[in-house]
């Protein structure tokens, strides 16, 4: 997709989808990886940042096509906030992910939050795949009546730091949303691979996986634009995506690079 149609469709609409983002090796890869670590674990890891351990998730979110529609979304150097595996399997008990903005719970300034969802099998809203509401970034900030469609509303309370020290916790709550008809919701067909890009301040959510035998695998993650605050302590420290790595270095090599790289900007910040 030219990158001004891709930038003009997220103004509008609030999200775009790009098809064919992962290979089917990679995605094949990243999911052998995470059912490793699973059994490994007995569940599901709870670190919101992977990305800084594990090559496969730093692999993910620095793959370079996420990279460069980033970048032509943000026009500037795209920072990962945070990625989790989110899969929804069949004929478990049905659960969706109540209907949200992710601004209010991953507070940044400026306003520079973007969201990325990578289906790794093919998604709809039959299986409990992404549902948007189109054009809903650009409307007031919610109010209070409860509007679940019945996905599982969820709270959460995170502890907060703004740029001179001050801490306190934010308690948000899905689901609340006076304005929200269920036909403004639109499930989206994503094929496995591909990819929604969609601006923090759209409502978005999940219905259950109804179908009896076909899984809905993805992971959410979110960017900021470089020089973007993130309030949230949890996921404060944002790693730079931009910087070539060399499949040939080790992990730990890669990461120091980084980390160099870092303090190489921050220098030239003083
Ligand atoms: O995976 C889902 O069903 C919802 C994901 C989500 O809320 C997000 O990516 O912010």
């Amino acid at each position: 997709m030219r990158k001004d149609i891709l930038r003009s469709n997220f103004n509008e609409f609030g999200y775009v989808v790009v098809e064919h983002i992962l290979d089917q090796p990679s995605v094949r890869d990243f999911l052998e990886h995470e059912l490793r670590v699973r059994q490994r674990e007995h569940g599901a890891p709870s670190s919101l940042q992977r990305f800084w351990e594990e090559p496969h998730w730093h692999r993910l979110v620095t793959n370079p096509g996420i990279v460069s529609v980033l970048s032509a979304i943000l026009r500037a150097e795209p920072r990962v906030v945070e990625a989790i595996y989110l899969p929804k399997f069949a004929g478990r008990p049905p659960e969706g992910i109540g209907f949200h903005r992710d601004v209010d719970h991953i507070r940044v300034c400026p306003d520079t939050l973007i969201g990325c969802w990578i289906a790794l099998s093919d998604t709809d809203g039959d299986n409990g795949g992404l549902c948007v509401v189109p054009g809903s970034h650009k409307c007031a900030p919610p109010e209070s009546v409860d509007v679940s469609f019945g996905a599982k509303i969820f709270v959460l309370e995170n502890q907060m730091r703004d740029p001179d020290g001050r801490v306190w916790i934010d308690r948000v709550q899905s689901g609340v949303f006076n304005r929200l008809s269920p036909a403004a919701v639109v499930p989206l067909r994503v094929p496995c691979g591909s990819a929604v890009f969609f601006h923090g301040s759209l409502v978005h959510g999940s219905l259950a996986n109804t179908t009896p035998d076909r899984d809905r695998l993805a992971v959410a993650s979110h960017f900021v634009a470089e020089g973007t605050w993130v309030y949230r302590i949890d996921i404060q420290r944002t790693m730079n995506v931009t910087e070539p790595v060399s499949h040939s270095q080790s992990h730990a090599e890669c990461l120091e690079g980084q980390l160099k790289g870092r303090t190489a900007r921050l220098q030239r910040h003083v």
